[in-house]
């Protein structure tokens, strides 16, 4: 949740300590010594001559291209002296290249040499994909900038996280990394998290995608010179250019390869994709009994009850109120919520109040867990407790000390035997509004002073640090973050890390890395089990080890929008598919009317969460009769449909190989060609065969949506449809039209029950939706819904229906008493669909024919 304080409306007013030379003006860099092998390409970049607008240029690059796969090349331009910073691999491994062949890839790099410029083409039709001949690289301590040329009506869609546009505006737009506390979600403003990768799609000819790995703040312009040309350009306040060009084409290939760099998203635990309830000011554990009592009551499902910081004592990590929400109360609730196959999710924080006689801070300085001033003494902030001091990711005890705070805690014989944990505030957000605040303080007591150098590394130090002699604080170059300087609102930018980077470089990398730890904490909790981590900053690779949720929206028409926005970018472009909004909005009060729609658009994003703050009115489904009807509807369907989510989740999680690779896509994924898909951001699939097409103007029953040229199978009724603009009246505000592609088979469970684990203990229905040639197809995956190691229980169970006859085969490994009850094959019989009759196994494959 947000703090109180308003978003500044202020850019950045940086100071320019020199003017700016127009990068036009920068002669760039000559290429030498090039040496080419089979699979890779090295040379030497050196200035031509000064350029020095923000910062000092550096003058020996490195180059290395490599062709990673027949898919995936890596452009590397670095510092010949290994001294600028690049990202911990601790944080984000990096792929091995496999050393493809240079005349097999999918992408040709070439170069000019005087000055040193670079295109990468498609091999196959010889478009060129990325081209920095317009424009000069420029390579400073504290400033980089490049520039592509973009095709003339260019589609590019990623670099959040965002509010803005799906597809994103290319005339002037700006798009700030720099992970920040962002209320609101303003539009055109730097969000919670940094993920500059972008996808560009050019229709039939196919899509690719770019990554910078980078965790640099930066700004990246899209827009057009003055004769109109459209460009994107980067421009950095440090790191390296560090690209990978992943090849396509198909749309979820890029998707996939970028997984294949980033790492793939994590699987899930099955319950984990039941409705969940939160709320911030819930101001008793009587009171959240009598919400989970309440949802029973109201018979709505409800799978999780969330703790927002409400529960704790002074807000403090790893304390429970003594009188509001005393532990053995708590063990109480959480032993009713497991009896009856309930969950329970509570939130951390990163900021540690530093107070001697409190455990976790007396154990975390003696483990030297916390981020260090210049002086030695620990750095502290304001968060939710009032001072508190940060842990630093990257010093050798903080993960042991976190472990431990988070096993005792948490402790299934003693403490609160959560089923996940919640990572929140951790861009990091700081109350002090600039770095002059908490010196203000009283200082906190005496640490003892640390032996580590930092300013001044050598070349002997270990590469890749950051360059000594920089202006940490202030840069020249004035990024356009919505709080203004770099270090409003977080973490001093001029600290340094334990291991010798800084804040100014590793700042986008704080809220993956606290979900990286609590995700390991949890692992060495209950070790035979998924571990489940909520977080709300993110960075690349961030999706492997937790789920997401979009921060602090509003409870209205516009942010239920963004929220379809949010969860397409999120899901098929950040590889972070566990992700959802949360439903009804935040901040503001929500009426029944949203709070409907948003409780049936919200069932069928694959993170299913309602929350709100503490200042915003009750927000239960139960609060509301209509509101309940339209949510025991709407959890109804989607466990129905929990089992088809699962698999989805599963084939993106990298388990599942080849074959889909996202849970949630835009309808041009599924469609590349057609046209009218490009800038469609109301609409998504679930999974390959679900297209969902809410209303979503205000307080409307009323929605046009797009159903590209093919066959179709209303979701609700069977009936056929065919492609076109349609336009439906009269929508209830509990109800959301949802179409089957015509070429699907979707597993279904016959009823849902009130939770994920009793509605697994349902039979299946399967229903076949023949495509244009009458043929389908579609597929299960099973296994015990939770254990880390599924070892050879697991099923993949294939479905196929060419016309005559359905056949599931696979592999089946996980045993189970459940059966396959009926198949539906729809457009038959006159068009309402023959239902065939079973039951049918699923140890082993089966089938039939007309
Ligand atoms: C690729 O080539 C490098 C350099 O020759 C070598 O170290 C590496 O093992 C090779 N990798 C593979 C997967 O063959
Ligand atoms: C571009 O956008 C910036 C920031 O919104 C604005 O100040 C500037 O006037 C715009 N420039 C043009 C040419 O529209
Ligand atoms: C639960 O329902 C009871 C009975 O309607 C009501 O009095 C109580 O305020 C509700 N509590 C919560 C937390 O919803
Ligand atoms: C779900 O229903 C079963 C009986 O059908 C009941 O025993 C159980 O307590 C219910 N669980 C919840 C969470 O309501
Ligand atoms: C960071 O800058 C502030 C403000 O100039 C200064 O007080 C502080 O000592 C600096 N911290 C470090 C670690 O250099
Ligand atoms: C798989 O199931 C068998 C039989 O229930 C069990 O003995 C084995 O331990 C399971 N393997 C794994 C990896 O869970
Ligand atoms: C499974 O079914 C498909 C479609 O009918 C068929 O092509 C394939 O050969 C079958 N595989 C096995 C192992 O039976
Ligand atoms: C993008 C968007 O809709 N932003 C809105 C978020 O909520 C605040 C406060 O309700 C509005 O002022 C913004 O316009």
């Amino acid at each position: 949740m947000a703090p109180t304080f308003l978003p500044l409306a202020l850019l950045a007013v940086a100071v320019l300590g020199r003017v700016f030379r127009p990068a036009s003006q920068c002669p760039g860099y000559r290429a030498t010594n090039v040496l080419r092998g089979d699979s890779y390409l090295v040379a030497d970049l050196r200035l031509i001559g000064n350029c020095e607008s923000y910062s000092n240029d550096i003058n020996d690059l490195r180059l290395l291209v490599e062709y990673q796969t027949e898919s995936r090349l890596h452009v590397l331009i670095e510092d010949a002296d290994n001294q600028v910073y690049q990202v911990q691999e601790q944080v984000l491994p990096r792929p091995k290249s496999q050393n493809a062949s240079a005349g097999s890839s999918a992408l040709k790099f070439s170069f000019t040499e005087n000055p040193f410029t670079f295109s990468v083409t498609r091999a196959s039709t010889g478009e060129v994909l990325f081209d920095t001949s317009d424009s000069p690289l420029i390579f400073q301590s504290q400033y980089l900038q490049l520039r592509t040329s973009l095709p003339r009506s260019p589609n590019i869609y990623g670099l959040g996280e965002h509010s803005d546009d799906f597809r994103l505006p290319t005339d002037n737009y700006t798009r700030t990394l720099w992970n920040a506390e962002s209320p609101f979600i303003p539009n055109r403003q730097n969000l919670y998290g940094s993920h500059p990768v972008y996808f560009d799609h050019r229709g039939a000819s196919g899509t690719h995608g770019v990554f910078l790995l980078s965790a640099s703040g930066m700004d990246i312009r899209l827009s057009q010179t003055d004769s109109g040309r459209k460009y994107l350009e980067y421009n950095t306040i440090g790191g390296v250019f560090d690209f990978y060009f992943l090849a396509g084409p198909e749309p979820a290939s890029v998707s996939k390869q970028y997984a294949e760099v980033v790492g793939f998203p994590a699987m899930q635990q099955y319950w984990t994709l039941g409705f969940h309830q939160c709320k911030y000011g819930w101001p008793t554990i009587d009171h959240v009994a009598q919400v989970v009592a309440n949802y029973s009551a109201a018979g709505i499902p409800l799978e999780t009850v969330w703790g927002d910081i409400d529960y704790m004592h002074g807000k403090r990590d790893f304390t429970s109120d003594p009188v509001r929400y005393p532990i053995d109360k708590v063990r109480a609730l959480v032993d009713t919520l497991h009896r009856n196959n309930q969950h329970y999710v509570q939130i951390l924080d990163p900021g540690i109040r530093n107070t001697p006689g409190y455990g976790p801070y007396d154990r975390g300085a003696e483990q030297g867990a916390f981020i260090r001033a210049a002086d030695g003494s620990f750095y502290r902030g304001l968060q939710w407790p009032g001072e508190v001091v940060w842990p630093d990711w990257f010093a050798p005890g903080t993960q042991d000390w976190w472990t431990n705070e988070i096993r005792t805690f948490y402790s299934p014989t003693s403490g609160i035997p959560v089923d996940g944990l919640w990572v929140d505030m951790n861009e990091a957000s700081n109350m002090c509004a600039d770095t002059t605040c908490p010196a203000s303080a009283p200082p906190g007591p005496p640490t003892q002073a640390s032996h580590r150098t930092t300013a001044g590394h050598t070349t002997s130090s270990p590469p890749h640090l950051g360059l000594p002699g920089r202006d940490l604080l202030h840069p020249a170059y004035p990024l356009a973050n919505h709080h203004g300087a770099l270090s409003a609102r977080t973490l001093a930018t001029n600290l340094t890390n334990a291991d010798g980077t800084t804040q100014y470089d590793t700042h986008n990398l704080y809220g993956t890395s606290m979900a990286l730890a609590t995700h390991a904490a949890l692992q060495h909790l209950h070790p035979a089990k998924r571990p489940f981590v909520l977080t709300r900053s993110t960075s690349p690779g961030a999706g492997r080890a937790a789920a997401h949720w979009f921060g602090d929206n509003t409870s209205s028409w516009a942010h239920y929008r963004a929220a379809i926005r949010q969860m397409l970018a999120s899901g098929a472009l950040h590889a972070q598919p566990l992700a959802g909004s949360d439903v009804c909005g935040f901040n503001g009060q929500a009426g029944p009317r949203l709070c409907a729609r948003w409780a049936v658009l919200g069932a069928w994003q694959p993170f299913y969460r309602n929350h709100a703050d503490a200042g915003s009115g009750d927000q239960e489904f139960y609060r509301w009769a209509d509101v309940a009807a339209a949510a025991r509807r709407a959890v109804a369907v989607r466990y129905r449909l929990l089992d088809y989510l699962y698999t989805a989740l599963w084939r993106a999680s990298g388990d599942g190989g080849g074959g889909l690779v996202v849970v949630v896509s835009p309808v041009w994924f599924a469609y590349p060609a057609d046209e009218a898909t490009w800038g469609v951001q109301t609409q998504w699939f679930l999974g390959a065969a679900l297209l969902v097409s809410p209303v979503v103007e205000d307080e409307s029953q009323r929605v046009e949506f797009y159903l590209p040229q093919d066959v179709w199978y209303d979701f609700w009724t069977g009936e056929m449809v065919r492609g076109g603009v349609k336009v439906v009246d009269g929508v209830g505000w509990g109800d959301i039209p949802v179409h089957i592609r015509g070429g699907s088979i979707v597993p279904m469970r016959v009823r849902s029950a009130n939770t994920t684990a009793e509605t697994r203990r349902e039979n299946f229905a399967i229903t076949v939706a023949p495509g244009m040639d009458g043929t389908a197809r579609g597929e299960l995956y099973l296994d015990d819904g939770e254990s880390r190691d599924v070892g050879s229980n697991k099923s993949m169970i294939r479905f196929a229906w060419d016309g005559e006859s359905f056949v599931a085969n696979g592999t089946f490994g996980y045993r189970t008493h459940v059966v396959v009850e009926s198949v539906l094959v729809l457009g038959q019989a006159g068009g309402k669909g023959k239902t065939h009759r079973g039951p049918w196994g699923l140890n082993e494959a089966f089938g039939f024919r007309l």
